[in-house]
């Protein structure tokens, strides 16, 4: 969407859309997106996709972007990907986009710095994955605050989180579930192990968990959340993707090196990106994994 002065005004929150994120640490705006941005940012998702299993596939390695799962039943799940925007021109474009960067603006009091980027799948696959490293588990996000992970690297915990629904949220598809106004405090995390691999979790007991809210949101919609809002997303029962493309952002004056939380994936991965791109042309691999024309 081209953006003049006055398309920029009027993404600009109203007071009370202000207050009600203050209070409740995140806010839900639909229509953000038309139905033909939508399709655009979906059929993107499939690109980088099949871009990264295939990728995967050629190296015999999974790429340290793919975040994939082998449910009990043995299907296979995308649950994400990460980072995104160094591989892909949209997103990248995405990223810089009124839409998101207005709104940050006001919530934040200055400019907004993209500090990381995360895409979550949840898309199963017809096919399990052969020949690349699969870890035992499912699609699930426990509960927890983002902030956990970003305090590690020393950043504040005036980060804002855009994300960007790119397929409708049902209560059967795992849809994001939020905890309205845990975002004052850092929980400390426990421990756990989900299938063969470690994470961390907000304890049920630490929170009412009882008034977690799920939204259930269309597609095209824009969420805003505070990094240390709790949240969390159950398995998706369905066959299809839930997509949600997350763009986090930390006020400009954070004194930390531009792109510290995702700069050792993207340079560990280039060689091999690089090394699938080189196979093709050579005509010595070609792609294995495609996305069903639906999706
Ligand atoms: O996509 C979801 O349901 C949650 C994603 C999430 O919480 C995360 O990536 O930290």
């Amino acid at each position: 969407m081209k953006q003049t002065l006055d398309t920029i005004k009027h993404f600009e929150l109203d007071t009370k859309q202000i207050a009600s994120f203050q209070k409740l640490g995140y806010l839900v705006l639909t229509d953000k997106f038309t139905k033909a941005e939508v399709q655009e940012m979906q059929l993107e998702a499939n690109r980088l996709l099949e871009f990264l299993l295939n990728s995967s596939l050629a190296n015999s390695r999974r790429s340290g972007r793919l975040d994939i799962k082998q449910l009990p039943s043995g299907k296979h799940i995308i649950r994400k990907i990460q980072p995104i925007v160094d591989i892909s021109p949209t997103f990248s474009a995405l990223a810089k986009d009124e839409r998101l960067l207005t709104p940050l603006r006001q919530l934040q009091g200055e400019e907004p710095a993209l500090m990381e980027e995360k895409f979550s799948y949840k898309q199963p696959l017809s096919e399990p994955i052969k020949g690349i490293e699969v870890h035992l588990a499912d699609d699930r996000f426990l509960l927890h605050q983002d902030y956990t992970y970003h305090v590690q690297h020393g950043y504040r915990p005036d980060i804002i989180t855009c994300g960007i629904v790119l397929d409708n949220c049902t209560l059967e598809n795992g849809p994001f579930r939020v905890w309205p106004g845990t975002h004052h405090e850092l929980i400390p995390h426990e421990n756990v192990m989900i299938g063969n691999y470690r994470s961390y979790q907000v304890p049920e007991s630490k929170i009412n968990y009882q008034d977690g809210v799920d939204l259930t949101v269309p597609r095209g919609t824009l969420l805003l959340f505070h990094d240390l809002l709790v949240h969390s997303s159950s398995v998706n029962h369905t066959e299809n993707p839930r997509r949600i493309l997350f763009f986090s952002y930390c006020p400009t004056s954070t004194p930390i090196s531009f792109d510290t939380r995702n700069s050792p994936t993207r340079i560990a991965e280039f060689p091999y990106e690089s090394q699938y791109q080189k196979l093709k042309e050579q005509g010595l691999f070609t792609d294995i994994f495609h996305v069903p024309a639906s999706t």
